[in-house]
């Protein structure tokens, strides 16, 4: 049966925006913080890697009762038993994706633009990244912000749930907010603090508020 991903703050992991923490450090802190969706994500390692990496965090993700979710690697997710998948639009077709992976894992879709997030309803998604909001310098290929309509015309139009992305912060998380996505995805905010565990919780504090 499919796990039900919960609402709330969605994080991913990012080595080389990360002080200098490998991506399983980064990920323990997280969890003792709370973290209960979390992706893995990295687009410099070898594929074995990030397998290996992907096999421990998705131990520890179990440990802790977190939703785990694999970026791009399909055969990754399927190995390690992931929750999701998530990918982009120049990834494998979701429809493929789909039909490898079976109903029973959550497949979200990164969209930037109203047709890419109806497509991915219509073709069976669980979610839509929905972004980037602002300007992100994470993402290599990241297109232009799409700011804040994009996402009002998702949450307005669009019936599974928002994962509001790119560029925010704790500065900017309640304007973000206003507009009712069901989980806000923050990168570096989270990776790149000095104290991951006290960085959560401060955003915890703002996305319990409203969720
Ligand atoms: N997809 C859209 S924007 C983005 C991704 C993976 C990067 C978001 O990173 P940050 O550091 O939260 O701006
Ligand atoms: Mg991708």
């Amino acid at each position: 049966m499919k796990k039900q991903m919960p609402r709330g703050l969605y994080a991913i992991t990012a080595e080389n925006f990360s002080n200098g923490r490998d991506n399983i450090t980064v990920a323990k802190q997280m969890l003792d913080a709370g973290i209960k969706i979390l992706q893995y994500r990295d687009k410099h390692k070898a594929k074995i890697e990030r397998f290996k990496q992907c096999e421990v965090i998705r131990k520890l993700t179990l440990d802790y009762s977190c939703f785990f979710i694999v970026n791009d690697d399909v055969d990754i997710a399927l190995a390690v038993c992931s929750d999701g998948i998530h990918i982009g639009q120049d990834d494998l077709p979701l429809i493929k994706v789909r039909e490898l992976a079976g109903d029973d894992i959550t497949i979200g879709v990164s969209t930037n633009l109203p047709k890419q997030a109806l497509l991915a309803v219509e073709q069976g998604a669980d979610y839509v990244g929905v972004g980037p909001i602002y300007k992100t310098f994470t993402k290599d290929d990241a297109a232009d912000p799409v700011g804040l309509d994009y996402l009002d015309f998702c949450v307005k139009n669009i019936a599974i749930p928002k994962v509001a992305i790119g560029g925010i912060k704790l500065s900017n998380l309640l304007e973000v907010y206003k507009y009712k996505p069901d989980n806000i995805c923050m990168i570096t905010e989270i990776t790149s603090s000095q104290d991951i565990y006290i960085t959560v919780k401060k955003i915890q504090e703002v996305v319990n508020a409203y969720c």
